[in-house]
This record gives C-alpha cells, structure tokens and sequence, in this order.
C-alpha cells in the first residue's frame, strides 16, 4: 500500500552553480571575464569537447557535451581554457561548508549541485527563501560566484525550479502552485525523460504533465517501463525521495588527466602505480578498506569507461590495488587507444549499507564529478 504522503510537508533547496567550470575560470582570469569562453578540449584535436560555456558563449549557442570544433564554427573568437578540477574541487567543498551552516541534511549530486532539506534548519530562521537567498548571498561574498535556487516541497520541483530562473535566480514554488506547475511542465523537463522518451510521448501525443495526468498508473508503467511509476507520481507532486546525506562518501577515488594523452602500457601502468599509491594513502588515512576497486578510463575523444573487480574480503592495500587496476586495464582493448585520464576509486565500504530507492531515478553517484541527468 502507497503510504500517505505527507503527513508534514518538507522544505527543500536544490542548489545549482551556474556555468560552473566557466564561472570559476573566469573568476580566476580577469582576461575570460565577459568573454565568450568554453571550459574542455581544444578543436584541434580530434575530438574536442565542450564541459561547459560561459554565458557569453551560450548566447551564440555553445553547450556542454558539444564538439569544441562546433563551438569555434558557432563563435570565431570563443576562448578555450583547460579545466582545472583543483580549483573546482576547492569550491564544491566551500559551497558544501555553506550549506552546512544551515542543514546536515545535504545531498551532493555532483561538484556544483546538491540537494538540501531545511524543513528544520539549524539556525531557525524557518523560511526556505530566506535560506537560499542567505546561501546565495554567501556564495557570492565569500566565493565570488552565482548559484540558482530552487525552492520548494521535495526534490524534483525544487531540481526543475532551480533551472528556471538561471543565472543567479531564485525559484520558489509553493506547495499550492505545485499542481498547476507540474500540468504545464513539458515532458522534456521530467527528470529521467531523455530524448528518446520525449519523442515517444510526443509521438503519443504526451507534451506536458497535463497530458501525462490522464494516463493511470498501469498505462503509464505500460508505457515507460518502471520509471512510468515515478512519472505518475512527480506529476502529481509526489516525490517522497528523501534527501540522503553522505552518498558521496561511498567510495575514495583518485584520478589523473595527463598533459599528454598516454598510448603505451608502460606509462599507462606507471600512471595506475601513482594512483594506487594515493588511494592506498587515503584508504589508510581514514582506516577504511572497500571490496570493490573500479578503473575509470577516459580516451582522448572524452569517451568514459568503468571496469570493476569485486573481491569477497575488504582490500586495501597498494600491491592488491594496483595489480587489480592493472589487471582490469590490460582486460581492456588498448589497441590504437589514447588516454586521458585514469582513475581508481575503492567502493563498498561494507558497514554502510544504504538502502536503494526502488524508483529508477535514485541516482547513485559513485565515481564521477561530471554527472549529467
Ligand atoms: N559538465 C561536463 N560535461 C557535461 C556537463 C557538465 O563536464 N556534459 C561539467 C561542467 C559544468 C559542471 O559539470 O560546469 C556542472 O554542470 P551543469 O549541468 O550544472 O552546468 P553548468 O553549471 O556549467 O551550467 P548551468 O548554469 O546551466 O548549471
Ligand atoms: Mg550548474
């Protein structure tokens, strides 16, 4: 049986920065500032791409995920800069230090996004707006950058209001305009809706929450599969999701872009023996072992690969580490292969055991900064 949904209504925050990557270089470099630049691979190569665009850029239509040669056709005099995680890192931890002045309850998404639930705030100030515009505020003093806000009774409107009003908005939805909101919200705005999804509604004659409200919850689990489930009840303002703190903390990762991509296996093992010896350092800094050591590869076209090895006892220590990445690097097809990047991350702590959301949509994010709904 469904539980009733609320029997006390939630307040929560989503916090998005905005432009990020291009945001935090341009605040670092007066020269980028209102400039149209692109934070990614530079078009000369092959295979350049966009992570993000300033502003400035998006104007002549420059997005993330875009090819960088694109990005150039869209705007001749568009500035590349090569990211720099460090400084990007540095912020996530400082917008996260924010938050926490007002709630514990923080759920990371990625670096320049979280969840909150201020539904009782350490400072009882009582009011969601007021705590958003407070961290806003906070964020720009101390930070010198701009988040958007979104406000409201669980996560998915307070996620699709915080998109609303980029950059540097504030979107408050009340829980009595919720309904109305989620029947003129367009399918392509449904988190999980991806492209593919939308063009069946659409085929289906679906465009908006409206029309997915005349569908009944067989209809719609007929339709989409299992998240058909959780589109019948976003789109009627339910989404118990609660905001988890401490997901972030499910695995230790470390991982390195090279100057020059790596084409041998004598540098890509070298490589995997640096990073084995940095997580080996934190695993032991923080007394933890994990059963599960996963291999990131990301090839010179920004192509993403995870490979894991599970083992039945915790493991933690540098010869098992590496000899593992190693193992699920030489598994891999390496034939004409350029990398960029390698990474090693350690999972499955063993005593926490979270409990998994049965909706499709429970995002687990255990290994990459760039995650992208
Ligand atoms: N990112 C990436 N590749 C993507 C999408 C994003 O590398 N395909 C990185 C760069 C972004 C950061 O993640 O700066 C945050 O992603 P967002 O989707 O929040 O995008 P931005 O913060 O750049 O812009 P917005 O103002 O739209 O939030
Ligand atoms: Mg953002």
């Amino acid at each position: 049986m469904k539980q009733e949904s609320t029997n006390r209504q939630r307040k929560i925050i989503h916090i998005d920065m905005d432009a990020f990557y291009a945001s935090v270089e341009q605040r670092d470099n007066p020269d980028y500032r209102g400039k149209p630049i692109v934070v990614g691979g530079p078009p000369q190569g092959r295979g350049g791409v966009v992570a993000t665009a300033s502003y400035e850029a998006r104007k002549f239509g420059i997005k993330s995920a875009m090819p960088s040669k694109k990005a150039l056709e869209l705007c001749p005099e568009v500035i590349f800069v090569k990211p720099h995680f460090e400084a990007y890192k540095e912020v996530s931890t400082r917008i996260r230090e924010i938050f926490r002045r007002y709630t514990d309850l923080i759920e990371p998404l990625s670096l320049d996004e979280a969840y909150l639930d201020v539904t009782e705030d350490k400072q009882n100030i009582g009011s969601a707006i007021k705590i958003a515009q407070l961290i806003k505020a906070a964020i720009k003093e101390e930070l010198h950058l701009t988040a958007s806000a979104g406000v409201s009774l669980n996560k998915f409107v307070a996620k699709t209001a915080s998109d609303m009003n980029k950059p540097d908005g504030l979107t408050f939805i009340a829980p009595e305009a919720v309904s109305e909101f989620m029947e003129q919200l367009p399918v392509e705005k449904f988190f999980g809706v991806g492209r593919v999804t939308a063009e069946k509604m659409k085929g289906m004659g679906l465009h908006t929450g409206a029309d997915l409200k005349k569908l009944d919850e067989a209809q719609m689990v007929r339709y989409f599969g299992k998240a058909g489930r959780f589109y019948y009840q976003i789109v009627r303002g339910e989404d118990n999701r609660q905001v988890e703190p401490h997901r972030e903390t499910k695995s230790l990762a470390a991982e390195d872009t090279f100057a020059a991509d790596l084409t041998g296996v004598a540098d890509m093992n070298a490589a995997l023996e640096k990073l084995a010896g940095t997580v080996s350092k934190r695993l032991e800094r923080y007394q933890l072992k994990g059963r599960t050591v996963t291999l990131k590869i990301k090839y010179s076209d920004f192509k993403i690969i995870t490979r894991n090895h599970s083992f039945p006892h915790p493991v933690g220590t540098f010869d098992i580490i590496l000899e593992t990445a190693k193992n699920l690097l030489a598994a891999t097809d390496l034939h004409d292969k350029k990398i960029r990047l390698l990474g090693i991350s350690i999972s499955n702590f063993g005593e926490i055991v979270r409990k998994q959301k049965n909706d499709s949509t429970g995002q687990l994010l255990l290994f990459t900064d760039q995650s992208s709904q």
